[in-house]
């Protein structure tokens, strides 16, 4: 298994942002396959996808899934990862259902945790549900861990209901969420230590939300971490610069892993990471 390079996943999209105040959202079809090309051939391998309505309203349509996982299949290499996080009003059901759609990978949040002035509820037996559901279809998890104690959680879980598909862990380190933890090299430094009592060889990313994008992105590249980023975790480039696209967050992100001497991995060697079917 390669090491040696950096695994990048855009999130473009997210559940949290208005088109109508952050008009360089991808919110349609094209807009996101469009934003896909662009990122895969930058040196982006995963793409973790969360969709919208013709409203631009955060959505989990069954269709909509079905036809956004076709189109960035057929348009792309990219490893297509979809969202069970959804919006914080989304029900269990639906957020289970998104499995329906037949991605190889999608995300499976490892505990309930504050999100702003919400709540991201997240119930053991739901985890559970969603991993064993990912298991039965050789769907790859990304454990989203928002705290310290999810990394509890997961321990609990691949001990009482084994590995996930494909026999390797990855976990994404979300962090600077308000009601999470922060986004700060020290927590990183924690959360990556807490990975000594899982499998060994378990991979993990991170990304920084808002002003904690850039501390969160050199911390996890200098531990040996890999790199999410992208317009659902900040919206802002510099103090004062809205984000012009996600292809600018990517770039930035690439231009790191260059100079860590860890270039970006291709789609191919990030299935090999992953352990997903090439
Ligand atoms: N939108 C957040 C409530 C995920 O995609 O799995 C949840 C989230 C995590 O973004
Ligand atoms: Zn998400």
């Amino acid at each position: 298994m390669t090491t040696t390079g950096t695994l990048i996943t855009v999130a473009p999209t997210g559940a949290e942002s208005a088109k109508l105040e952050v008009p360089a959202l991808p919110v349609t079809l094209d807009e996101l396959l469009l934003t896909a090309k662009e990122c895969e051939a930058l040196g982006a391998a995963v793409i973790h996808v969360h969709i919208r309505d013709d409203q631009a309203r955060p959505t989990l349509d069954a269709g909509r899934l079905r036809d956004t996982v076709a189109a960035l299949r057929d348009g792309t290499d990219l490893i297509v990862q979809l969202s069970t996080g959804g919006a914080v009003t989304d029900p269990e059901a639906d957020r289970l259902a998104v499995l329906d759609a037949g991605p190889e990978m999608a995300s499976c949040t490892m505990g309930t945790v504050n999100f702003g002035d919400d709540v991201f509820l997240n119930r053991w037996e739901f985890i559970v549900d969603l991993h064993t559901r990912m298991q039965d279809r050789g769907i790859v998890p990304e454990y989203e861990i928002f705290d310290l104690g999810h990394l509890t959680a997961l321990h609990r879980l691949l001990d009482r209901y084994g590995l996930p598909a494909g026999g390797h862990v990855h976990v994404d380190f979300v962090m600077g969420v308000p009601g999470g933890m922060p986004g700060s090299t020290e927590a990183l430094v924690a959360c990556r230590q807490a990975l000594r009592d899982l499998p060994e060889g378990t991979t993990f990313s991170a990304t920084g939300i808002g002003r904690s994008t850039i501390p969160v992105m050199l911390a996890s590249v200098s531990a040996g971490g890999h790199l999410r980023v992208g317009m659902e975790d900040t919206v802002t480039y510099a103090k004062g610069r809205p984000v012009e696209s996600n292809l600018q967050l990517v770039a930035r992100a690439v231009g790191l892993a260059q100079l860590a001497q860890r270039p970006p991995l291709g789609t191919t060697q990030a299935r090999e990471l992953l352990g997903l079917a090439p």
